[in-house]
């Protein structure tokens, strides 16, 4: 197979790791109604909307809530979430990641952002990131949020490549999913248990070279 031209990444979990943060504030949500909510739980979450979320979680508790009641939920778990990445400065991108983008950019590919998240352009200012990507895709510009793959093919759109040109570096299952449904090569970040279908996984960006990731992608290409 031809080297990737392109690469997306998504955001929370992938480049920081606000993950955590979305679930501590569902967690405060889900333990004031009164809903058990585990990390296994929190896991098929990872990558959803934030309105999916929700429904998810208020189904776990059997609750059915009108819109109103939704839409003040929602607005209270953002607003812990919004405290919790106060503090998040340029030191908490995780390691390896910036040096990856870096040298990608060097090497000349083109590099997107795809997350779900509407808060992903205030988090990637915040932490000195936005300079690094050609396009920016999130949660504001899509209908159809992860498994759909809208997302990334929004972002390969911009990046003017077809999702065979592109591999997308994901932290959730969901967004595995979208990849694979949009025609991506799809890199897991984190545990394989938890992100079946991927072609490659891998547990962070330290010492990860483009060389490595097309060997990884040929290797798997091929067999
Ligand atoms: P917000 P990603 C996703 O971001 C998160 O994984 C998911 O947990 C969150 O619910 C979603 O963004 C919406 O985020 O509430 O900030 O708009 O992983 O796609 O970068
Ligand atoms: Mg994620």
């Amino acid at each position: 197979m031809k080297p990737v031209e392109g690469l997306i990444f998504d955001l929370d979990g992938v480049l920081l790791d606000t993950a955590q943060h979305h679930y501590t504030a569902w967690r405060r949500l889900a333990d004031e109604l009164g809903i058990s909510f585990l990390p296994k739980d929190n896991e098929k979450l990872k990558g959803l909307s934030r309105v999916e979320s929700l429904e998810r979680i208020l189904s776990m508790g059997g609750l059915m809530l009108n819109n109103d009641t939704k839409l003040q939920l929602m607005e209270r778990k953002n607003a812990w979430y919004i405290e919790l990445i106060a503090d998040m400065t340029s030191e908490d991108v995780l390691p390896g990641v910036r040096a990856f983008i870096e040298s990608s950019r060097k090497a000349g590919l083109h590099i997107a952002l795809g997350s779900s998240s509407n808060n992903a352009t205030t988090i990637l200012q915040r932490c000195n990131l936005e300079t690094l990507f050609d396009a920016i895709i999130d949660g504001r510009h899509v209908t159809h949020t992860k498994p759909d793959p809208e997302v990334f093919l929004k972002g390969a759109a911009q990046m003017n490549l077809s999702p065979s040109q592109v591999a997308v570096f994901e932290d959730a299952q969901a967004g595995i999913e979208a990849a694979l449904a949009g025609g991506f090569h799809a890199v897991g970040v984190g545990l394989p248990s938890n992100l079946p279908g991927a072609a490659w996984v891998i547990p962070g960006f330290v010492g990860l070279t483009l060389e490595g990731l097309h060997q990884a992608l040929a290797l798997q290409a091929s067999g």
